[in-house]
């Protein structure tokens, strides 16, 4: 079979299932072309994507100004690795740092590695500021996490499907509630060598779960009192997704005038990931003040690629189209019509039980058990019906469309929702 040959769905199916692992259950729909918030499967029906690729596609799917920024650089210098300087790499950590309030920023290219990097800053802070005995570092983390899929990562998580089976597993790690601040003074109290507090602003793999209102300010004042790390994993949550530029928005530049509505929190160490490139690119950070970020020292961590001239190029691109297009606030009002309006075809309901998130991370819940298949074949009309969404945890379907949605395409994308779960009422 030539590369070139074009394949229908079927056969690509196919060869996936023959030659790739089964480390995936996709939904049964396969593209071959993205623009902005549209997807086009090889027979050429056209759909909305509600996935964004689990929101790493904030600034739409093939944005032209990244495209751009990513073939010039591709053209001129892809990477030089990190044994010499690339003139690419600085003016990215300058942007970006100055972006989000840091004084530095470490480059690496996944979510996961990104969360490893800060797993490791914190323990080494914890040994070389705190003063924690070697080996005897503890990192708190919440239950229902996710967080990536390395060793380490795995550990800490309590999803047997992610689990199960990859034992021995990395040791350091306190499990809490989740939106649990007692739970999280219980775990701090009376017990001097927690180096770090790892929280997602928003859970999305666990269904899109809003904490509420003060726990991250709390949690954060929390960590204050007892010098421990507060460290945002804002891999899913962080890049305008939520309504502002970070979930956590503290001290960050962006314009959105809505990001006074709520306080702001400062995490001590930032992990950013997916749309910090559009999609366009594996990249990844961790971001951090001197006083933290300069226990890492020559030797002590790195990639080959991370930082590299193509990922600096596409990221500066990145951040500059969310805030030449003013990406926060449009997922800001655009998620709450979202949800107002599915709310109304909720009170009539009996197949959805409620829609949760912020800005336009948005879940709903299906009047059902876990192990049913109703939001899986829900998804399937959905895709029928020209949108792609995909289940999570059997009953919650996440809904993420990519930020550059106009309001006149989201109220379309509300009809072909509310249309679809009406064939699924009884
Ligand atoms: C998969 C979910 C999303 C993340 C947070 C780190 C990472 C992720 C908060 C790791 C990754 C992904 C990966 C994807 C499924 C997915 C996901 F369903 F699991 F919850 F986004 F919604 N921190 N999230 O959400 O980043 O190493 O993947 O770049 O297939 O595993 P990565």
């Amino acid at each position: 079979m030539a590369v070139l040959e074009q394949l229908t769905s079927q056969q690509a199916i196919e060869l996936e299932n023959k030659y790739g692992a089964h480390n995936y259950h996709p939904l049964p729909v396969v593209l071959n072309r993205g623009e902005g918030v549209y997807v086009w499967d090889v027979e050429g029906k056209q759909y909305y994507d509600f996935l964004s690729a689990y929101s790493a596609v904030n600034q739409g799917h093939c944005h032209p100004k990244i495209v751009n920024a990513m073939t010039q650089q591709a053209k001129t210098l892809t990477l030089t690795s990190r044994a010499f300087y690339n003139d690419m790499l600085g003016k990215y950590e300058k942007y970006a740092t100055e972006l989000f309030g840091f004084d530095k920023l470490l480059p690496m290219n996944t979510g996961a590695e990104a969360v490893e990097t800060a797993l490791k800053l914190a323990r080494k802070w914890a040994y070389e500021v705190k003063g924690i005995d070697e080996n005897e570092a503890e990192i708190i983390v919440c239950e229902n996490n996710f967080h990536g899929r390395t060793t380490t990562i795995i550990s800490f998580s309590n999803d047997p499907v992610a689990r199960e089976n990859f034992g021995p597993y990395t040791k350091g790690f306190i499990k809490i509630e989740y939106d649990n601040l007692q739970a999280l003074e219980e775990a701090l109290k009376n017990n001097a060598n927690i180096a770090a507090f790892l929280v997602e602003p928003i859970q999305g793999e666990a269904g899109v779960y809003v904490p509420s209102e003060e726990y991250l300010i709390a949690a954060k004042a929390l960590c204050e009192t007892y010098n421990v790390l507060f460290v945002a994993d804002e891999v899913q949550t962080g890049i305008a997704r939520t309504g502002r530029l970070l979930a956590t928005c503290g001290n960050c530049s962006c314009e959105n005038k809505n990001c006074s509505s709520t306080p702001d929190v400062k995490p001590d160490v930032l992990i950013l990931g997916k749309a910090l490139s559009g999609g366009a690119y594996p990249v990844s950070a961790v971001l951090a003040n001197n006083d933290i970020m300069n226990v890492i020292q020559p030797g002590n961590h790195g990639s080959t690629f991370g930082g590299n001239p193509i990922a600096a190029a596409v990221a500066i691109a990145a951040l500059e189209v969310i805030q030449e297009e003013q990406l926060a606030e449009n997922a800001y009002v655009l998620g709450r019509l979202f949800r107002a309006e599915l709310n109304k075809f909720i009170q009539t309901s009996n197949v959805v039980k409620l829609v949760r998130g912020k800005g336009l991370l948005n879940a709903i819940v299906i009047n059902d058990d876990e192990k049913s298949n109703k939001a899986w074949d829900i998804c399937l009309a959905l895709r029928d019906n020209g949108l792609l969404a995909k289940p999570t945890h059997g009953n919650i379907i996440r809904f993420a469309p990519p930020l550059v949605m106009t309001e006149e395409q989201l109220l379309d994308c509300v009809s072909i929702i509310s249309k679809t779960l009406q064939t699924f009422e009884n």
